[in-house]
């Protein structure tokens, strides 16, 4: 099947989140001639100055509105002459969808469905940015192929599988233009610092403790941004309509590891580790193939223990930007989080960072 026409004019939601935001500023940087319309909510997540530096861009506007609201998302198409949505927009930590999980379900899933609303409305092509979540946990020895059936098991994995779904449906059933990516755990520059790696840097910069879920010998194949980026944009110049491409470095480390790197990096004391009662139903293992990818004529720019020490760099050298995120909202939610389990006694046994890798 040929490939798809190459894209000018996109719709990015959730363009002023973590990944979003960094596909934006990639993608005009790589593609000066297209039109990027950001679309996002901006939600606790979502910041302006994760764009900083491309605000007057001539190939660059923001519509704030949100994914579910049809109307919206249909006059932000018309209006900027729309040829393909790229739709990072959800609500996207496994931790808020334990303590809350139905917001997850009205962007993740119906959101996800409006865009395919519009899509089929207007003619439109849609890339999806989905997860390795979906697949479940994966015992040793195994890697999850595209191929491989769906086994969610958290609130936020399961609505990306059911958005995953979706899209199927909407390519089988109208014809829909459409390609998924699966990314694995992602980490560099403006990740918001609920997620592990920012968390763990931040804290470790302002000499608190990282708390370690369990027994901290979960396995995760962290993927710097820059290579989760560069993935979704050979689909979007090289891939396939209705099919699904995972991307990750291939290579699965220990958040152990990841914590030791964190601290090695930024010079922290490695004492600082806390083990902690662990994540409900927390997956013990994500690893992906992802040779279809390859075959694109992608390859990962480094490997999981490189974009830990990257990313980890960055939030040292980058205090203007996660120091008003720390003094805001997170506050009351770390403490929601965590208060309890650094605090109390989470019945682990207590850290040994050098094993176990
Ligand atoms: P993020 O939480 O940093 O950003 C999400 C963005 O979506 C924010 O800008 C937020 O304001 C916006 N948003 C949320 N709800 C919205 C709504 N209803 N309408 C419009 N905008 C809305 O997330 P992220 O880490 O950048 O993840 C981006 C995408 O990539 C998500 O779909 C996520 O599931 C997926 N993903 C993330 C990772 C990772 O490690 N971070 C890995 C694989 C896949
Ligand atoms: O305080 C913590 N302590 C800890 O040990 C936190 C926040 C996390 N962890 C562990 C849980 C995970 O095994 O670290 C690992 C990474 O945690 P997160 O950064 O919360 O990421 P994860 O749950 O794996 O999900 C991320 O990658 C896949 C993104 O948040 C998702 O959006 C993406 O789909």
């Amino acid at each position: 099947m040929p490939a798809l026409p190459s894209p000018r004019r996109l719709l990015v939601t959730g363009g002023c989140g973590f990944i979003g935001s960094n596909f934006v500023r990639f993608w005009l940087h790589r593609h000066p001639e297209s039109r990027v319309v950001v679309y996002d909510r901006l939600t606790y997540a979502g910041r302006r100055e994760n764009l900083t530096g491309l605000w007057g861009h001539p190939g660059l506007s923001l519509v704030v509105g949100d994914i579910a609201d049809q109307a919206a998302v249909r006059g932000a198409c018309q209006e900027n002459g729309t040829d393909l949505i790229v739709n990072f927009a959800a609500e996207s930590h496994v931790d808020r969808s334990i303590l809350g999980p139905l917001a997850f379900t009205d962007t993740n899933v119906r959101g996800t469905q409006v865009l395919l609303e519009v899509a089929r409305e207007l003619g439109l092509r849609l890339h999806h940015v989905s997860t390795d979540e979906v697949y479940g946990d994966i015992p040793e020895g195994r890697r999850s192929e595209e191929t491989s059936p769906l086994s969610p098991r958290s609130p936020y994995a399961a609505s990306k599988a059911a958005a995953d779904h979706l899209v199927g449906a909407y390519h089988v059933t109208y014809g829909l233009p459409v390609t998924i990516t699966r990314g694995a755990n992602t980490v560099g520059p403006y990740q918001h610092p609920e997620k592990a790696l920012p968390l763990f840097s931040t804290n470790a910069l302002l000499g608190e403790p990282l708390p370690l879920y369990g027994d901290g010998l979960q396995r995760r194949d962290y993927t710097h941004v820059g290579d989760h980026c560069r993935g979704i944009e050979t689909v979007l110049l090289r891939g396939e309509s209705g099919q699904v491409y995972n991307v990750g470095t291939g290579e699965e480390i220990t958040n152990r590891e990841m914590a030791r790197i964190v601290l090695e990096t930024l010079g922290g004391n490695q004492g600082l580790v806390r083990h902690v009662a662990d994540r409900p139903g927390h997956d013990r293992r994500y690893a992906m193939n992802v040779d279809k990818l390859r075959a694109l004529g992608w390859e990962p720019g480094c490997g999981p223990r490189e974009a830990v020490a990257r990313a980890a760099r960055w939030y040292a050298a980058n205090r203007w930007w996660w120091e008003p995120i720390r003094g805001g909202e997170f506050r009351s939610y770390y403490r929601r989080q965590y208060a309890h389990r650094l605090t109390g006694d989470a019945g682990v046994p207590s850290p040994d960072v050098s094993g176990g890798e």
